[in-house]
């Protein structure tokens, strides 16, 4: 992943001088990528996932760039990165069917340079801004983790994904046991705090670039494990570790520190269920029963 404060922007020209020349004018105000026609274009697209800005040549060999346009709007993966047509195309209706295709503004070659400039420093203004809000609406604000939206987003995603490449997904429910005594012992500060802590453990125990943990909701966290994992050795080293954190707990008649209940399981990609909510309702089924069973234990 890249430094999130510096965006990244790709040339499109099939003219090597036109790529120097905005290339020269932007070096300054973001990341540089070339290209130099519709097709390593969106190669590039595809291998950078962070790209807020394409500046796009319509005339070129083989795929143009009201073509690249098109695909690009076509696919939910790269439909918000912002397009700028530079072109000598300067008749209105040209203009007009660039921004009818998506086109977040067009210019004309020869190009002024300190009007391009400023056009460019403008909208990677308000993609950033947008990237920063985008960010915000999916954390959740007591502990920096994803929040309820995020994760509900991701696992209806992660359940397409699986049909589709016939994989398993894991989903766990953890709860911390006897939460409303600790806060009610030592203070709702105490008790964020020691919710801060819980979810960093978490966090730090599915690591993978896929594995999601998020906050559910309350003290309830959920874990979302796509592909093939050992689900209980997971959440084993999750209960031992939030053990290990040894936050005192005298109120609770499970253990003198804070403990979780974990309860998880594994859908195999030929019996997904029909909705996200029975999954999420399954791994409820087996925290409750974690919970029944004497609480600080995971179930799968
Ligand atoms: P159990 O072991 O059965 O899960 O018992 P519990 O006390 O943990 O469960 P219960 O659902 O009765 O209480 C959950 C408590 O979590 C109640 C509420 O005060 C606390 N809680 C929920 N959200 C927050 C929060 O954001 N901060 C703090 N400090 N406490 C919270
Ligand atoms: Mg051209
Ligand atoms: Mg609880
Ligand atoms: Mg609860």
């Amino acid at each position: 992943m890249n430094d999130l404060t510096t965006p990244t922007v790709l040339i499109v020209d099939d003219e090597p001088m036109n790529r120097m020349a905005l290339a020269e004018l932007l070096s300054g105000e973001c990341r540089l990528l070339l290209a130099k026609d519709g097709a390593s274009a969106l190669q590039r697209v595809a291998d950078e996932p962070d790209i807020s800005l394409i500046l796009l040549d319509v005339s070129m060999p083989g795929m143009g760039g009201y073509e690249v346009l098109r695909r690009l709007r076509a696919d939910a993966r790269t439909a918000d990165i912002g397009v700028i047509f530079v072109t000598g195309h300067t008749d209105e209706r040209d203009e007009e069917r660039g921004l009818l295709l998506g086109a977040q503004d067009y210019v004309s070659k020869p190009i002024r340079p300190a009007i391009v400039k400023a056009r460019v420093r403008n909208y990677l203004k308000l993609a950033m801004q947008r990237r920063e809000l985008e960010r915000l609406s999916q954390q959740d604000s007591l502990t920096g983790i994803a929040n309820r939206r995020h994760f509900d987003e991701e696992l209806a995603r992660a359940c397409r994904h699986a049909r589709r490449s016939q994989e398993s997904l894991s989903l766990a429910m953890i709860d911390v046991d006897h939460f409303k005594q600790y806060n009610d012992h030592y203070g709702h500060g105490a008790g964020d705090d020691a919710l801060r802590r819980i979810a960093h453990t978490l966090a730090g125990v599915a690591r993978r670039p896929y594995d999601l943990v998020a906050r559910y909701g309350g003290e309830e966290f959920v874990l979302l494990l796509p592909g093939v994992v050992d689900v209980e050795a997971v959440l084993e080293q999750a209960r031992r570790e939030v053990m290990q954190l040894g936050i005192a707990h005298q109120m609770s008649t499970t253990a003198s520190v804070l403990t979780v209940s974990c309860g998880g399981i594994v859908a195999d990609a030929g019996r997904l269920p029909k909705t996200k909510e029975s999954l999420l309702n399954r791994a409820d089924e087996v925290l409750y029963r974690a919970k029944r069973e004497g609480r600080n234990r995971v179930l799968t």
